[in-house]
């Protein structure tokens, strides 16, 4: 197998990921500014599909129109130069100290008007760059005290920004869906949408909803204790899994970030199964890029940010393999039948069986042997024995 990623991986970078220089709330940056034009070629040799951005990461908050001009020239070129994509684009309302109590939910309502516009300008962009994903994480919209925040009025302002952008964007015509990306707290004390669940939520009670969905990232929902492959198992289930952001958590403790598979490994497998072989029974899958959405640790220089990058591609290619391998092994297919497995995809009740014909059923109650039936054993500690096997190339 060739762990030599190509475009049709289609995989996808921040321009901040590699682009951090690494200062962090107890120190400076570690290292020098990337260009961005040098990202484009730098991605584009490694094998990358793609580069993603903040409106902030290409062009500074405060330059000037021809100042942002001419960066999008260079950058473009560079595009054009190395046919790198730009698949996905987002919008920064949290790094500038305006937005320090949020962008779409400030108290402030002058400053939600200038997220707004700054949203709606930054579609714009979006569009003209081809993009088809527009990400909004909403890192400051949040609280640190719960008296400070009309909660009841932030969601309703927060439906209200998405909505007008969402309005926007079918208004003008553009091929772009709305991601939402949950995460649970950091920078704010406590996040609104902290989880895909909360997303999913939030989303049923949109005006536009049907051209929003969520992007959820592997180290946010486990910040919260919770497992990413539900996660994304649910938002696929609904229809919703817009985008993602991989990379690696140890735990819950603050956002980690770290390169995809070096933080639970055997997550990241069960992850990769499910985006590279769907569900068992089959079921909606994901075929947008697979984005990372790591920082590359301040410890080291841009030979581990080019290290780094080559190493998120390299082990979810490895997790394919090996993914592939286990879905393809025979002992494999006879231990998810022992499981049952399949038997899940069977509905419950009979093709028009009612709850009267249920009800009248004695084989499903009166004589139903309840401890005869309590004695099955499901075998799955068998089934992930082979799992691990696989993930550690035993088999
Ligand atoms: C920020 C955050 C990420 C989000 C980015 C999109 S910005 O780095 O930690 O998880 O995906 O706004
Ligand atoms: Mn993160
Ligand atoms: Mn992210």
């Amino acid at each position: 197998m060739t762990l030599q990623p190509t475009p049709a991986d289609r995989f996808t970078f921040g321009l901040w990921t590699i682009g951090w220089t690494g200062n962090d709330p107890f120190g400076q940056p570690t290292r020098a500014a990337l260009d961005p034009v040098q990202a484009v070629h730098k991605l584009s040799e490694l094998g990358a599909y793609g580069i993603t951005f903040h409106d902030n990461d290409l062009v500074p908050f405060d330059a000037t129109a021809s100042e942002k001009d001419l960066i999008l020239k260079n950058f473009k070129a560079a595009l054009t130069e190395t046919g790198l994509k730009v698949p996905m684009v987002t919008t920064n309302l949290f790094s500038h100290p305006v937005f320090k109590d949020g962008g779409f939910t400030s108290n402030d309502r002058s400053v939600r008007r200038f997220a707004l516009a700054k949203v709606l300008r930054n579609i714009d962009l979006a569009a003209e760059l081809g993009a088809e994903t527009f990400v909004m994480w909403g890192g400051r919209e949040g609280s640190e005290y719960d008296g400070s925040k009309d909660l009841h009025a932030a969601l309703d302002r927060y439906r209200e920004g998405v909505d007008t952008a969402a309005a926007y964007i079918k208004e003008k015509g553009y091929g772009l869906r709305i991601a939402l990306e949950p995460k649970p707290n950091e920078p704010r004390g406590d996040i609104l949408l902290p989880t895909v669940g909360h997303g999913l939520a939030f989303i049923a009670q949109l005006e536009h909803g049907d051209i929003v969905g969520l992007n959820p990232e592997t180290g946010h929902e486990q910040m919260a204790g919770l497992n990413f492959t539900h996660g994304i198992a649910q938002a696929l289930w609904a229809g919703k899994l817009f985008h993602i952001d991989l990379n690696g958590q140890r735990g819950i403790k603050y956002d980690q970030d770290l390169v995809f598979g070096h933080g639970d490994l055997t997550s990241a497998f069960f992850t990769v199964d499910l985006l590279e072989n769907g569900f068992p029974g089959g079921g909606p899958r994901y075929d947008g890029p697979r984005h990372f959405d790591y920082k590359p640790s301040r410890t080291d220089g841009y030979d581990g940010v080019w290290e780094s990058a080559i190493a998120n591609m390299a082990t979810y290619l490895l997790l394919k393999e090996r993914a592939l391998a286990f879905r393809a092994d025979p002992e494999v297919q006879e231990a998810l039948a022992t499981s049952g497995v399949a038997e899940l995809a069977q509905p419950t009740l009979a093709p028009g069986e009612t709850t009267g014909d249920l009800l009248a059923d004695p084989s499903a109650f009166e004589d139903f042997d309840a401890d005869a039936t309590a004695q099955r054993s499901f075998a799955f500690i068998r089934l992930n024995q082979l799992a691990i096997e696989h993930l550690l190339g035993a088999r």
